[in-house]
């Protein structure tokens, strides 16, 4: 029998339609970037052959290399989000001030390549992007738009640079996966309301090369992990460590060692939402939720600790007797 084919756009706008204030401008901004995704997965694939591996030249904000594709992914995200006209403000990992675009009722925060490290060697990598309605559409955009806790995130969405383009949208409670269809070009539904599968496997994920900068909690735990014969599982790309732990079940750990490594805004946050709605949990440490940190700048980094209900468990047992 032949799959319905239900693009991105399409399912958002039939979900829109039963909801009286939708005016279509939410529907207008995911397909923008959705486009922007589409573009730098283009990018990333022939990226060979267009010699864009290797080096900018050129330093980012946080101190770090800046390779050509991610340059390429920043500027098509920032001119899909333009010409969208619905994003007042951007942030971009690729940049230290925000944005500023106009009045338009939405704020997105975004890694527009993230695992870059992971680009020269063909290993995944992904973008992630997360959306704010700013609460006064009517003013100029400012940064505040932006420092906003998670849990005021209208919806965030990664999209996977993998042996195939995949893309994983949460808004409302709902997590959905969309497969990019290289011969239409469209991003397809291919699995709709997911939910991290219990029991699922038994993974834990994290640059155990840090190892002597983990505080002795975090150590005790990997021990543990190890103890209760959990597989060892790392990519070093978050998309593609995630994308498993939601299919699979797992934990994965970015703990501060010694200092965090991860942002709020465009990685934590937007993570921290999607894989709440599939039934996880995402801590910072014990009882530290996430999504309810507020941010006091943009490019802020916090500890990770993400994953499936019953190892968040265990990681939270953990984190509690160092107290
Ligand atoms: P990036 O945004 O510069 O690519 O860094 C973020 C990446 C994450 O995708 C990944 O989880 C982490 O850095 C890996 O870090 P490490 O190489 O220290 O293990
Ligand atoms: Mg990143």
């Amino acid at each position: 029998m032949e799959r319905e084919l239900v693009t991105l756009t399409g399912f958002i706008l039939s979900l829109q339609q039963n909801v009286d204030e939708a005016t279509g401008d939410f529907s207008i901004l995911v397909n923008a970037i959705g486009l922007a995704c589409k573009a730098v997965s283009t990018a990333v694939r022939k990226a060979g052959i267009l010699n864009l591996y290797g080096m900018e030249g050129s330093v980012n904000v946080q101190g770090e290399e800046v390779k050509k594709l991610d340059i390429i992914a920043h500027d098509n995200f920032v001119s899909a989000l333009r010409l969208c006209t619905k994003a007042g403000i951007l942030v971009s990992e690729e940049v230290e001030e925000p944005i500023i675009l106009g009045k338009g009722k939405y704020c997105v925060c975004f890694d527009p390549l993230d695992g870059s490290s992971n680009i020269d060697c063909n290993v995944s990598t992904g973008s992630i992007v997360a959306i704010y309605k700013r609460e006064n559409p009517d003013a100029e955009p400012t940064i505040q738009d932006a420092l906003r806790p998670g849990k005021d995130l209208e919806a965030a969405l990664y999209c996977m640079y993998g042996s195939s383009t995949q893309m994983v949208l949460t808004f409302g409670t709902s997590v959905h996966l969309f497969t990019l269809d290289p011969s239409v070009g469209e991003f397809i539904l291919t699995s709709r309301d997911m939910q991290i599968p219990s029991p699922g496997k038994k993974i834990f994920s994290c640059n155990e090369g840090n190892t002597k900068n983990f505080d002795d909690a975090v150590k005790t735990l990997v021990a543990r992990f190890k103890e209760e014969s959990y597989s060892a599982r790392y990519v070093g790309s978050m998309v593609s460590d995630l994308h498993r732990t939601l299919l699979y079940n797992g934990v994965f750990m970015y703990p501060a060692a010694p200092k965090p490594k991860l942002r709020l805004l465009y990685e934590a946050n937007p993570m921290s939402l999607i894989i709440e709605n599939a039934g996880g949990v995402s801590v910072a440490g014990k009882g530290k939720r996430i999504l309810d940190i507020v941010p006091t700048e943009i490019h802020e980094r916090v500890p990770i600790f993400v994953g499936g209900k019953r190892d968040l468990a265990i990681v939270e047992e953990e984190l509690a007797k160092l107290e």
